[in-house]
């Protein structure tokens, strides 16, 4: 009998070689004043070195792709040599580290795009959601300006710019490798749902052609940098952001079957809404099938699994068939969260005022258990 597997057994995921199968997931925090890490943000991943892999929080590819206040960027070598710091940090611990790329899309506002220009987006439909700016040192939560649909011109520009971030992200910064955020309604969900994209190009329509510019940007990132240490992140039914498509199924599942031949090292799937339900009945989704599709159509990469996971349903989900299981929450108020999972220890609660921007308060300082 094939014993059962377990969150606190090490595993390859394409090259990455990771010590358990727990996953500390992307978390914006809103700590790096002109997009640049600083180091309190390295104290804090460091403090966390202990899961089997970290995804840095969502990082911007490009001045166009900032869409909230000091969130951090990965295109001005001053960046690049804050990650750098992070990197080492962690990997001084014996952690293992990925950077989460992202492009906002519609998810911005004009104050913070060059020269106070319209964010970008598939197709000029404003999104019914909003960012986070900082002005005169208070953080707020605002509606999202309206977009300006993007020219197909333009398209090879944002394909570099997301494969210039993983070169620097893995050769300057120093990651172990980068995360395709193709989730939670930024631009390469944007592209792929019907609810943003009403292109009538090559990039709009049926799904493989909605598909395209995310497998355009997988396939650039694997080029520069190598399948093996790229992942990307989705999420099929998830309505954050104004997101909504009258099929996933058939959506995810074609977006799949086109990633199996990449041989990538994860994919990471969001089940339902972030901070909300795995499962809903107004919107159902089978991800078994969905991971039987990637699988039947030859892909290898680890399967991971996240939202509102616990010891116990993460451990089913990884005897079930899961290979990873990424947390969120937990981890901000639980440095040493594997451990607590090791001794069954109980779990810190955060606090919600200090989620976002601020310094030490609620980031750094929630402490380890002792002995
Ligand atoms: C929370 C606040 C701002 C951004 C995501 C990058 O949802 C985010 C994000 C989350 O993926």
């Amino acid at each position: 009998m094939t014993p059962h597997r377990t969150l606190f057994e090490p595993i390859r995921a394409g090259s990455l070689a990771l010590r358990n199968r727990i996953v500390m997931a992307p978390l914006t925090r809103n700590r790096a004043p002109d997009a640049i890490p600083t180091a309190l943000m390295a104290q804090y991943y460091e403090q966390r070195a202990s899961a089997g892999l970290i995804i840095s929080e969502a990082t911007s590819i490009s001045h166009q792709g900032q869409g909230y206040a000091d969130v951090p960027g990965l295109y001005a070598p001053e960046q690049l040599q804050g990650w750098r710091r992070v990197t080492d940090a962690v990997h001084a611990r014996g952690g293992c580290m990925v950077c989460q790329l992202f492009h906002v899309g519609r998810i911005s506002r004009f104050e913070l795009q060059p020269g106070g220009a319209a964010p970008v987006a598939p197709s000029a439909l404003a999104a019914r959601a909003r960012t986070y700016l900082i002005q005169d040192g208070q953080g707020s939560f605002v509606d999202t300006s309206p977009p300006r649909a993007l020219q197909a011109s333009e398209l090879p520009g944002i394909v570099d710019d997301f494969r210039r971030a993983a070169d620097g992200a893995v050769r300057v910064a120093r990651f172990d490798g980068v995360e395709i955020h193709a989730a939670n309604g930024y631009l390469l969900d944007q592209f792929l749902q019907r609810g943003s994209n009403q292109r009538t190009d090559a990039y709009g329509g049926p799904v493989e052609n909605r598909a395209r510019l995310l497998l355009e940007v997988a396939a650039a990132i694997a080029q520069e940098v190598g399948a093996h240490r790229v992942g990307i992140r989705l999420s099929p039914v998830a309505t954050g952001n104004d997101m909504h498509d009258p099929e996933p199924q058939a959506l995810f599942e074609h977006v799949v079957r086109a990633l199996a031949p990449l041989g990538l090292a994860y994919l990471h799937v969001i089940e339902g809404s972030p901070g909300g339900l795995r499962t809903r009945p107004e919107r159902p989704f089978d991800y078994q099938a969905l991971q039987r599709a990637y699988r039947d159509a030859g892909g290898s990469a680890a399967w991971m699994v996240n939202n509102g996971y616990d010891a116990g349903v993460a451990a089913e989900a990884v005897a079930g068939g899961a290979d990873l299981v990424a947390f969120g929450r937990p981890y901000i108020a639980n440095p040493d969260f594997v451990e607590r999972l090791r001794r069954g220890a109980p779990l810190a609660t955060l606090d919600p005022e200090t989620l976002y921007g601020g310094g030490a308060r609620g980031y750094t300082d929630y402490p380890a258990l002792a002995g």
